[in-house]
């Protein structure tokens, strides 16, 4: 029987389990890549593992997000980060050269390889045929020592693309459309594998947009086969002895399919607040708004920066509207700096930023009060913005500049003749800023500012579980609700004690407060629990406050694995109407929860409060098992050794 493109790459890559939907896999890592918030924690694991120098073929740590200099933190996590990467045998790219999956994509991806990464977002190289995912910082510090990934092996869904996109119409759109059919939660356990006879037209870059907002699907991955216009990026960006041709077998069996006819798609608009609440342009344009911001790791390439500057070549921004473009690298700055277009863009009245994540985490650029803001990034969580009362919607450059120029919610179809975007022979290549290892790794010392504070440890779980309901939220809460970010919080990501203050800030400012006094509890989550970003500090910080399980009707892949990693039981409800039963401030108890995690014993709940029982269910795997009576990843790895 054929091979889908998933197995393939998993099957060469496998070191444990079978290729089974389902079944718990375990395989090799070739590459990893680290962002700066959630890289320190990472790398402090890693030392924390007592290993000279990594094992993979390449680790590399970007600065792209912790960008404002607000205070010493940043700066002196940045130093960190450098010497680190210097001692350990891995590649630094400096605050400046461009956002981890835009750089990653350009300067390191492999087609075939395995990638992990310390954002959500790492799937963008399934664009460049490689598997990457996203994981929890501790879990690329055991790749980074030379240890497997382990995940359930996941359903593989053939996207099947056919005809060609109308012009106006773009990448952003097809996974617009994909969110609108698949929602938030409806990619879970699953990997987005792209077909069909739409794909060849597909560039590296588009396909990346769509492999980068495949994350929002709450999908484990998604990929692109390897074929000429991989071939033709690779060869621009001086990378063509990497190239290889990959592509499903003839016959390959799916678990799903899922077809898109690229001709039929109109541009498409999430609207407030959840990637997934997807409209045409269409039905709400003429919307006034305040705010348009171009960038992101789903945007910010070559060719959306050159489109962009075309539409707002000879013309002005609308005098209400706040227009800011961040180019996603160094690379792409550059070349619209030397070619022309970036003097469009000032001159329309355009505010160039930083090349970093900047407004996509909210890292400045707060939109004002109630205001309207229309970005081309990919998610729009309520306050991630850094306004909580802010309206965020998402859209492609097109959609995004047609809007800032005419000051309200417009279809760029309506805008002019289509763009077409003229490419250079090559990129510009010029990778000073990408430092490599030292070849004195003895010599370097690491720098350690005084935000950088040791890891909280966590006791092995105890027998019975007891303690307070803390809170109970509702469907599809995501990890900016449990760990806020902004440019407040994220100079803390090195610092547990102290970010910890912040834990759900924005669902219940008592919350702290209130797990401090009751000397921690549990937490009751609804569908999709944790979903977006890889953050693990949404479980070290609770961890850190006390909390022992969460109880949810489902939970984010992610967030899941990330609070076994820290020791934190992630349960859920046997009959879902439970929930409903289940009160904050419930006295609960789980009695001999270690015993029945080991030897398959069904897992009850005692809320002491109602005078109730009620199943609950778990889904862990021994290995899982194993690491919670731990108490986390990093107990269970200094007994076992990798
Ligand atoms: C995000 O987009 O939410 C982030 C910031 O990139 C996160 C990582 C983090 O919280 O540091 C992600 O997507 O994983
Ligand atoms: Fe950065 Fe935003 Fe991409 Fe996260 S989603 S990596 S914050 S640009």
């Amino acid at each position: 029987m054929g091979k889908n493109l998933v197995q393939k790459i998993f099957s060469s890559h496998l070191v444990s389990g079978k290729l089974k939907s389902g079944e718990e896999i375990a395989f090799t890592i070739d590459q990893t890549l680290t962002q700066d918030a959630t890289g320190t924690m990472a790398y402090l694991q890693f030392e924390a593992m007592d290993i000279l120098k990594v094992r993979t073929k390449l680790s590399v740590s970007y600065v792209d997000h912790n960008m404002l200099q607000t205070g010493f933190e940043n700066f002196d996590d940045h130093l960190f980060l450098q010497s680190i990467a210097e001692k350990y045998g891995i590649y630094f790219s400096k605050p400046g050269n461009g956002i981890c999956h835009q750089v990653h994509l350009e300067r390191f991806a492999v087609p075939g390889e395995t990638l992990l990464g310390s954002d959500s977002h790492t799937p963008t190289c399934g664009g460049l045929g490689m598997i990457a995912i996203g994981a929890g910082g501790l879990d690329i510090a055991v790749a980074m020592a030379g240890g497997p990934f382990y995940v359930s092996m996941p359903k593989v869904v053939l996207v099947k693309l056919s005809g060609v996109l109308q012009p106006w119409v773009t990448a952003k759109d097809v996974i617009l459309e994909l969110l609108r059919r698949v929602t938030v939660k409806g990619g879970v356990g699953k990997v987005f594998e792209y077909g069909g006879d739409g794909v060849k037209r597909l560039t590296v870059t588009e396909r990346a947009t769509i492999t980068n907002m495949g994350a929002e699907l709450g999908a484990l991955t998604s990929i692109f086969p390897s074929d000429a216009q991989t071939k033709k990026y690779l060869k621009m960006q001086g990378r063509a002895d990497v190239w290889k041709p990959l592509k499903a077998d003839a016959g390959a069996q799916y678990d799903e399919i899922i077809e898109i006819d690229l001709s039929a798609l109109e541009p498409l608009i999430a609207r407030p607040h959840s990637p997934d609440n997807v409209c045409r342009v269409s039905e709400v344009k003429g919307k006034k708004v305040e705010q348009v911001c171009i960038g992101s790791c789903t945007n910010s390439s070559y060719h959306d920066l050159m489109v962009a500057a075309a539409m707002l070549k000879g013309r002005k921004v609308h005098p209400e509207v706040s227009l800011t473009i961040s180019p996603g690298s160094r690379q792409v700055l550059e070349m619209i700096a030397k070619n022309g277009a970036l003097t469009d863009m000032i001159c329309a009245g355009a505010r160039v930023i930083e090349v970093a994540c900047g407004p996509c985490i909210g890292m400045g650029q707060a939109p004002p009060s109630g205001g309207v803001s229309v970005r081309s990034f990919n998610r729009n969580f309520e306050g991630r913005s850094g306004t909580a009362d802010a309206q965020v919607y998402l859209v492609s450059p097109e959609t995004a500049i047609a809007t800032a120029v005419n000051g309200v919610i417009s279809d760029p179809r309506e805008f002019r003749e289509p763009i077409f975007v003229k490419y250079p022979k090559g990129f510009t290549i010029d990778d000073t800023m990408i430092i490599p290892p030292s070849p004195k790794p003895e010599e370097v010392v690491i720098r350690r500012g005084p935000n950088i504070k040791p890891l909280p440890k966590k006791e092995p779980i105890p027998d019975t579980l007891t303690g307070t309901v803390l809170l109970k939220v509702g469907d599809n809460i995501t990890t900016d609700h449990i760990m806020p970010a902004g440019a407040k919080v994220l100079p803390l990501r090195s610092n547990i004690p102290a970010i910890s203050e912040f834990v759900f800030e924005k669902v219940d400012k008592e919350f702290v407060k209130r797990a401090k006094e009751k000397g921690g509890g549990f937490l009751i989550g609804g569908v999709n629990y944790g979903q977006g970003s890889s953050r693990e500090h949404a479980a070290l910080a609770p961890m850190y406050l006390g909390v022992k399980a969460v109880i949810a009707k489902s939970f984010a892949r992610i967030h899941r694995a990330n609070l076994i990693n820290f020791g934190i039981l992630p349960l859920t409800f046997e009959n879902e109407n439970d929930y409903d039963v289940i009160d904050q401030g419930d006295n609960i108890e789980l009695p001999e929860i270690k015993n029945k995690l080991k030897s398959g014993g069904a897992l009850v709940i005692n809320d002491l409060t109602k005078n109730k029982k009620f199943g609950v269910n778990h889904a862990l795997t021994p290995r899982e098992v194993d690491i919670l009576c731990a108490g986390g990843l990093l107990n269970f790895q200094a007994r076992c050794k990798i």
